[in-house]
């Protein structure tokens, strides 16, 4: 089976380092829309249209079994316009709200995001119904995507930077943090130092990897071959439309030990 996965820079890479873990025979074609990074600052519409024809032309030139939407801001509005526009089954990924709040001992959580997330009224609906009785406190930062993709090029993001950024967290007292936005997980290092307080992060990866092998069942894709513990078998070819180097990605790629 094929996969496709797609975000607007390497963020999405997480996702697939979870699907390649669950669905080692699947082959990963990660599609990374550079030219329009980042989409925490573009308007809606221009997102929506960008990810829907992008996919669409590339689904036309090869073609896939589920297409995964990597990308917690592009998937609080493309998702139903995409799934419009195609017959195969689309996955979207949104901050693990009701994880977090099955995981909090105090009741407080903390939500990193893209400014754009954290304002959409999806992150709205998610807490009132999953977290209606934890104080939630929301972050929308707009240099930690691109602090996360500079480690492309092998620039790691500054400490005393990142402790500024997460200083609410550690004033609020959070336990739990959602990593509502695919490139967190790879800051994880940093964030950690930066909060040793907090006693759960929580990412989507590994629910959508069971959502597309559930999808890859259904559809009569299956069975894959046995899972190896690592990730050094992934298919993973890399189509990027402008932006970095693919020798900074391979580079990358290694680094994450994919
Ligand atoms: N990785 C994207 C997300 O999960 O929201 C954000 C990247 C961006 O374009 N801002």
């Amino acid at each position: 089976p094929r996969v496709l996965v797609f975000d607007s820079g390497v963020g999405g890479f997480s996702v697939a380092a979870c699907i390649h873990r669950t669905l080692p025979g699947a082959e990963l074609l990660y599609v990374a829309d550079n030219a329009g990074f980042p989409y925490g600052d573009q308007p809606e519409q221009v997102v929506i249209e960008r990810c829907c024809s992008l996919i669409e032309a590339c689904v036309q030139e090869t073609s896939c079994d589920v297409i995964v939407i990597a990308c917690n801001t592009a998937s609080t509005v493309v998702l139903p316009h995409l799934r419009a526009r195609t017959e195969i089954p689309v996955v979207g990924v949104v901050p693990a709200i009701k994880p977090a709040s099955q995981c909090t001992v105090n009741r407080k959580i903390g939500v990193l995001a893209t400014p754009a997330t954290v304002k959409r009224p999806y992150l709205d609906e998610l807490i009132r119904d999953f977290a209606s009785d934890c104080e939630v406190v929301r972050l929308g930062d707009p240099n930690l995507v691109r602090w996360a993709e500079e480690l492309v090029s092998g620039q790691e993001p500054k400490q005393p930077l990142l402790n500024d950024v997460l200083l609410p967290f550690q004033q609020r007292g959070v336990d739990t943090v959602v990593l509502g936005c695919t490139h967190y997980p790879l800051l994880l290092p940093w964030f950690r130092e930066s909060l040793p307080g907090v006693k759960f992060w929580v990412d989507s990866g590994q629910a959508i990897a069971r959502r597309v092998e559930y999808l890859l069942q259904n559809a009569g894709c299956m069975p894959v071959p046995e899972a190896p513990e690592e990730l050094a078998g992934a298919v993973v070819r890399t189509a990027c439309f402008s932006g970095p180097a693919p020798a900074g990605i391979a580079r990358f790629l290694e680094g994450m030990g994919m």
